[in-house]
């Protein structure tokens, strides 16, 4: 037996991207609802608000703010002990600097939780997923402003004692480290609520942001810890292993500075402190990261106590003497790609949770994994999804080699999207991941129908067999 009793067979979410109601139950204005539809190669539009004739595909999404009962019932009919979902920031605080949340905002994930508990389903919470209010953009220039560190843990606060009795798992920050990309407009919006301006030396912000960040993050760790001590809080990234692309030596350093670009925020979120390569960095650029005094006794007391990370894809890195990283991206021959031009290694999955495991013995939970495909039901209705079969199977096969000859701990599986819902980088209805066909369109078009594809059974089959029938 590999995985362990108990183990978490469930699915993962976020709020804007399959809610709607967008401006139901006093719902403010998220950074989700202020980008526009994109596709392939075509980056989604971030609008100075909401603007006419524009697409929002998250306003409405596939409705499960109305949908949930029946979502949640078909989730249990697969079988799901967990459920990783989101909550949105503006159904609490509209705005988000309110001093008194929103009740009715409360009220809808009181409602929703029960419904999971009534299934015996453990919620597993992010508190901050790509959908913070748009208002903080405005006001406050998004996370560049240190007054964002209260507003949040007023709101990780407010989510605690509320769900204290309810919800034992949660995250802080989704994907912390998609910032790291500052080149295209995305990342650094979606994370921070950042748009950056001509001129200004994005690294030198993007590293003020993330200490903001890295700050209310422990906070809420300690806060949470204080409300209920068996809370498990978590870090959570996206984790691509990036391979030395050949046994050059600097092929090889290429490789380890570009890992660090990301685990400079997991270093930090569970070591408690800054690595040194990070600092000698700001040494060498001259940066100046504003801190108040007991800012790095905040990080250290609050560590996180599991590692949350999604996994997609692997990428390759060679050695570049003229890109400031010293790497740049190159294609890995060796593995095939999605149609979106995700490199699909599952091998790359086994790989990335021994590096973390050795890095910071802490447990895990991957709570993202997926591929996203074009997909249209056959005659009979059904999807016969067997591209995403083959890729669960073939992930999950690596977790078990980890878990079983590299003696990693893993307390959960939550693949990405298990109902089709509306893609972040993309905007798309049609970059599906889910076990659940949902019947909508890149234009809105649809009746929202729900239908199980072939791999819903297949799951099924998985979470009933604790993994050992793929
Ligand atoms: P979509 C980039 C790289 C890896 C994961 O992504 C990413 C992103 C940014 O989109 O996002 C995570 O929908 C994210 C989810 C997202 C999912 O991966 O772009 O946490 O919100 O939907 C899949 O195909």
């Amino acid at each position: 037996m590999s995985f362990p009793k108990g183990f978490l067979w469930g699915g993962a979410v976020a709020a804007h991207q399959l809610e709607g109601g967008w401006k139901e139950g006093g719902k403010g204005i998220s950074v989700a609802d202020v980008m526009t539809v994109g596709g392939p190669g075509k980056p989604r539009e971030i609008t100075d608000g909401v603007l006419p004739g524009k697409i929002y595909p998250n306003h409405e999404a596939i409705e499960f703010y109305s949908h949930y009962k029946e979502d949640i019932a078909l989730l249990a009919k697969l079988g799901f002990k967990c459920f990783r979902t989101s909550i949105a920031w503006t159904r609490i605080f509209p705005n988000g600097d309110e001093l008194e949340p929103n009740e009715e905002g409360l009220r809808f994930y009181d409602d929703l939780f029960d419904e999971m508990h009534k299934y015996g389903m453990e919620p597993v919470i992010t508190l901050s997923h790509f959908e913070m209010p748009y208002h903080l953009v405005k006001e406050y220039g998004g996370w560049r402003s240190r007054k964002l560190v209260d507003m949040f843990v007023r709101f990780a606060v407010t989510c605690f004692e509320r769900y204290k009795d309810k919800v034992k798992y949660w995250m802080t920050f989704n994907e912390i480290n998609n910032q790291r990309n500052v080149d295209d407009a995305f990342a650094p919006f979606t994370n921070s609520g950042v748009l950056y301006q001509e001129g200004e030396d994005r690294y030198e912000v993007l590293y003020q942001v993330a200490h903001h960040e890295f700050v209310a993050s422990a906070k809420a760790v300690i806060e949470g810890h204080k409300i209920n001590p068996d809370f498990q809080i978590g870090c959570m990234l996206a984790m691509s292993p990036s391979y030395p692309a050949t046994c050059k030596p600097l092929d090889q350093i290429a490789a380890l500075k570009e890992m660090d670009r990301t685990f400079y925020y997991s270093d930090v979120q569970c070591r408690g402190h800054y690595p040194q390569y990070m600092l000698k960095e700001w040494e060498n650029r001259g940066y100046h990261i504003e801190m108040e005094d007991g800012d790095l006794a905040t990080l250290e007391a609050g560590k996180v106590d599991y590692f949350a990370l999604s996994y997609y894809m692997s990428f390759v890195s060679e050695y570049d003497a003229t890109s400031r990283h010293l790497a740049k991206e190159v294609p890995n021959p060796y593995v095939k790609a999605s149609d979106w031009g995700w490199q699909i290694d599952p091998i790359g999955l086994r790989y990335m949770l021994n590096v973390l495991s050795e890095r910071y013995e802490l447990p895990m939970m991957i709570v993202e994994n997926g591929i996203g495909l074009h997909e249209t039901p056959d005659e009979t209705g059904v999807v016969q999804d067997d591209e995403r079969i083959r890729y669960f199977a073939a992930h999950i096969e690596q977790m078990k080699k980890a878990i079983e000859e590299d003696g990693v701990t893993l307390m959960g599986y939550c693949p990405w999207g298990p109902i089709d819902l509306v893609s972040a980088s993309t905007g798309e209805m049609e970059k599906r991941y889910g076990f659940i066909y949902v019947d909508k369109n890149n234009k809105g078009e649809g009746t929202l129908k729900r239908t199980p594809k072939k791999s819903f059974y297949w799951y099924q089959k998985v979470i009933r067999s604790n993994g050992e029938d793929l």
